[in-house]
Formats: C-alpha cells, structure tokens, sequence
C-alpha cells in the first residue's frame, strides 16, 4: 500500500521547488491522474493481468526479475512488486527519457517517489503498481535510486498495437452477371454472415478494381458490406 502521507509531503515538495516547473511531465504533484505517455494509473477493478516482480542483488549487480515485459496496449497491470534483496529498490515505470531525467535528479539530490506509477520498497517489503497501459510503444521499467539503474536494474516494457478485431469473414458466392459500366455485379451467394443476410441472388455495387477481377459464372469468396446505404463488394479472392 502506498504512503499517503508521504506522498503528500513529496508532493509539497515538489510544488514549492524549482522542479515543480520542469517539463518533464512526470506525473508528480497535480499530475497524478494525468495520462502520461505510458498511460496512467489504473484501477483494481480493471486489472487484467497480474505480473510478479522481483528486485534483488545479484553476484554481477542488482537485477530485476524477470527481465522484460510485453504488454497489449489497453491492459491494466498489476505489478506485484517484492523487494527480496538486502536494501531499499524502487519500480518506475516511464518512458525511457523521463525515466533518464528522474535517473539524473536522484543523482543530484536525495528524493523518493511515490507516484502512482512507482514504488519504493524496503528490503522484505512488497507494494503494487496498477497501471494501465493506454499507449503502443517501448518504454522502461527501471530502479532510480542512485547506481541501481548502472547496476543493471532497468528493462524494457513493449506494448504492442491491439490486435485488430476477428478477422473478416468471406461469402461464397457465383457471378451472375458484371455490369462494369454501371459498377454492379450481380452474385447468386451463401449466407452474408456479417450482414445477417440468408442466401440469395443479390446486386451488389463494387469499384472498378474489383469489378475488373469479376467474370460471369465466376465462384468467388467475397465480402459486401452497406456502403452508403448500398451492398457493397469490398473485398474479394
Ligand atoms: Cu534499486
């Protein structure tokens, strides 16, 4: 669980120093419900996927388990953090650019974040972050605390494109008649599932591409949808 009062003390902070008018857009202060370039903070309601996290030292530095993550664009995740190492890690999660400059403030003066898309965790300690990722792109997952990032505690998070709806699906159908003056095709065909339509003899409009590929008595596997109130052909192979 998140500290309240310690956020409200960093927020405060942050309102009265000089960062407080950085561009960096970080989500600090009254940026919290923002949507970042990441996303923004998401809900318990709404979590689709839960991801454990591990922060450690390792023989070679300090590490995060696992070591990426690939994330749909529209998830809400939550991350089930566990620090399991010896001294105090943080998980943010940022663009890789905001994640550098939080990287070089914390260099320059000591701060703790406790944004909705971090957590800072005592050795032993679990938190969670609920984030919901609204955006495609790559960005960072990462420890900020001075050294850990060096220390190899970063990785990437890849949000993928949403997968396009299920894909079409095509009639069977015959060529009747082509009417390529007019633009009309004429097609005795199969159950127009999308359409809600039984079998039947139809005209259907189609462009000139299309009807150019048509020839009469031609078995097809097409799709028609209601273009401008007409049945269209928009596809066919
Ligand atoms: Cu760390």
């Amino acid at each position: 669980m998140k500290n309240l009062f310690l956020s409200t003390s960093i927020s405060l902070l942050f309102a009265t120093s000089a960062f407080a008018a950085g561009s960096h857009g970080g989500g600090h202060g009254e940026d919290h419900a923002a949507m970042m370039e990441i996303g923004l903070p998401g809900t318990a309601a709404n979590v689709t996927r839960t991801i454990d996290v591990t922060m450690r030292e390792t023989d070679e530095g300090m590490a995060f388990e696992p070591k990426s993550f690939d994330i749909e664009q529209g998830e809400t995740i939550r991350f089930n953090v566990k620090n399991a190492g010896e001294i105090e890690h943080e998980f943010v999660i940022d663009t890789m650019d905001g994640n550098a400059e939080h990287r070089e403030m914390m260099a320059k003066m000591e701060m703790e974040h406790d944004d909705p898309n971090s957590v800072r965790l005592d050795a032993g300690k679990e938190g969670e972050v609920i984030w919901t990722f609204a955006n495609a792109g790559t960005f960072e997952f990462a420890c900020l605390i001075p050294g850990h990032y060096q220390s190899g505690m970063y990785g990437p998070i890849t949000v993928s494109e949403k997968l396009a709806e299920a894909p079409v699906e095509y009639s069977t159908g015959k060529v009747k008649k082509v009417d390529s003056k007019g633009g009309k095709v004429t097609i005795i065909h199969g159950p127009l599932v999308n359409l809600d339509m039984p079998s039947m003899t139809m005209v259907f409009r189609a462009d000139e591409d299309l009807i150019g590929k048509m020839k009469e008595g031609q078995n097809i596997d097409f799709v028609a949808e209601r273009v401008k109130g007409k049945l269209t052909v928009v596809a066919m192979k």
